[in-house]
C-alpha cells in the first residue's frame, strides 16, 4: 500500500465519528515543483518553504476534510455565523492537530522524517506563513474560486491540513479543471451576494473586511468564523461521480 492510501485510511479512521466530515482527499506536492518554488513570490515574501520545516523535505502531504451539506445548513440563515458552525470549526481544528500527529508518528515509525509547519497567523497582516490553500493547490487538490476558497472535486466547504515529509513516492500535478461557475464563464455570483461584509467582490477578497465579522464571532461564539461564502453555495458540496 502506498503512503497516500495509508494516510487516507488513517484520516478516514480518525474522522469516522465526526459526522460532519465526508470522505477525505489526500494529495502530494513535489517540493521542487513550480507552485512550491514560487510560494514566496506568489503568496507572501515571508512564506516558509518546505525545507524551512524539514531540511530533507521531498513531498508535502496535503489533505482536505470535506464537510457534509448538513454541516453547512446550520450556517446558511442570517448574516451572522451560527454557534454550531463555530463549534464545528473548533472541533475540526482539534481533529487536524490529531491527524497531523498521527501522520508524523506513522511516517517516523517507518523511518521517514516528517514535520508539521507551525499553525496560526499574524493578526495584523491576517496572513499565515504557511498557506494551506496554496499547498493544497500544488498537491493537485483543487483550484481557486471567486469565493477565495480552493474548490476540490468534492467541493469547497471543508478544511485543509498538511505535513512536510521525506517520502519517496510520485507527486500529483496541480489541477486545471475550473470548478467555479463564474470563472468558467457562467453567471453564478452567489458567494458575493451572500457575503455580509462586502469582503468578496469581483475584484477579489478583502481580508480586513472579512476579519471584522470573524473577530465578532470569536468574541461571541468562541471561533473566528463566518463562512457564508462557503456554505449552501453551488460549489460547497460537489458529489463525486463514480
Ligand atoms: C488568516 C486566515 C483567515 C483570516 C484572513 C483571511 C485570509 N487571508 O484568507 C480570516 C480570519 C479573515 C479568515 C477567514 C476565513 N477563513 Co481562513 N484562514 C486563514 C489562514 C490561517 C491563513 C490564510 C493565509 O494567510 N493565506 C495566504 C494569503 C496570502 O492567501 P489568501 O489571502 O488566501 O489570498 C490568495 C488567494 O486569494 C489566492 N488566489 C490565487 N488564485 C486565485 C484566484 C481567485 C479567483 C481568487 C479569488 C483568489 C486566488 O491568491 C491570493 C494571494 O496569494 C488559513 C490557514 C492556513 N494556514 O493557510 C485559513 C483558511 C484559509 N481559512 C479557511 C476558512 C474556511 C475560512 C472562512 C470560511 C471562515 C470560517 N471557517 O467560517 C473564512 C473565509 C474567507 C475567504 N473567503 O477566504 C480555510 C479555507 C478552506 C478552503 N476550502 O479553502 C483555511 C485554509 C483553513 C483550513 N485549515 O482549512 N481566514
Ligand atoms: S458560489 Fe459560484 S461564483 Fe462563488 S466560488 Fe462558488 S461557483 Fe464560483
Ligand atoms: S467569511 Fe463571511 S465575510 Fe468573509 S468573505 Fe466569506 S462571507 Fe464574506
Amino acid at each position: 500500500m502506498s503512503f497516500k492510501e495509508a494516510a487516507a485510511e488513517i484520516i478516514r479512521e480518525m474522522t469516522k465519528d465526526a459526522d460532519w466530515i465526508r470522505e477525505p482527499l489526500v494529495g502530494f506536492a513535489d517540493v521542487s515543483s513550480p507552485k512550491i518554488r514560487e510560494l514566496k513570490a506568489s503568496v507572501a515574501k515571508d512564506h516558509l518553504l518546505p525545507e524551512d520545516v524539514l531540511p530533507e523535505a521531498t513531498i508535502i502531504l496535503s489533505y482536505f476534510l470535506p464537510f457534509t451539506r448538513e454541516a453547512g445548513d446550520c450556517n446558511k440563515e442570517g448574516d451572522f455565523p451560527s454557534q454550531r458552525w463555530a463549534d464545528l470549526y473548533n472541533a475540526t481544528n482539534a481533529l487536524i492537530a490529531e491527524i497531523n500527529d498521527a501522520l508524523v508518528s506513522r511516517l517516523q515509525e517507518a523511518g521517514i522524517a516528517a514535520a508539521v509547519p507551525a499553525g496560526g497567523f499574524d493578526t495584523e497582516l491576517l496572513m499565515s506563513r504557511w498557506s494551506q490553500r496554496h499547498i493544497a493547490e500544488a498537491a493537485g487538490l483543487g483550484t481557486f474560486g471567486l469565493n477565495n476558497m480552493l474548490i476540490t472535486r468534492v467541493g469547497s466547504m471543508g478544511r485543509y491540513g498538511s505535513v512536510v515529509t521525506a517520502l519517496k513516492e510520485p507527486a500529483d500535478l496541480p489541477e486545471t479543471t475550473e470548478r467555479c461557475l463564474a470563472k468558467a464563464g457562467g453567471k453564478c455570483r452567489v458567494c458575493i451576494e451572500r457575503c455580509p461584509t462586502g469582503a468578496l467582490t469581483e475584484d477579489g477578497f478583502n481580508r480586513k473586511a472579512c476579519y471584522v465579522i470573524c473577530k465578532k464571532a470569536e468574541e461571541e461564539l468562541g471561533a473566528d468564523v463566518c463562512g457564508k461564502c462557503a456554505v449552501a453555495v453551488p460549489c460547497a458540496v460537489i458529489a463525486e461521480k463514480h
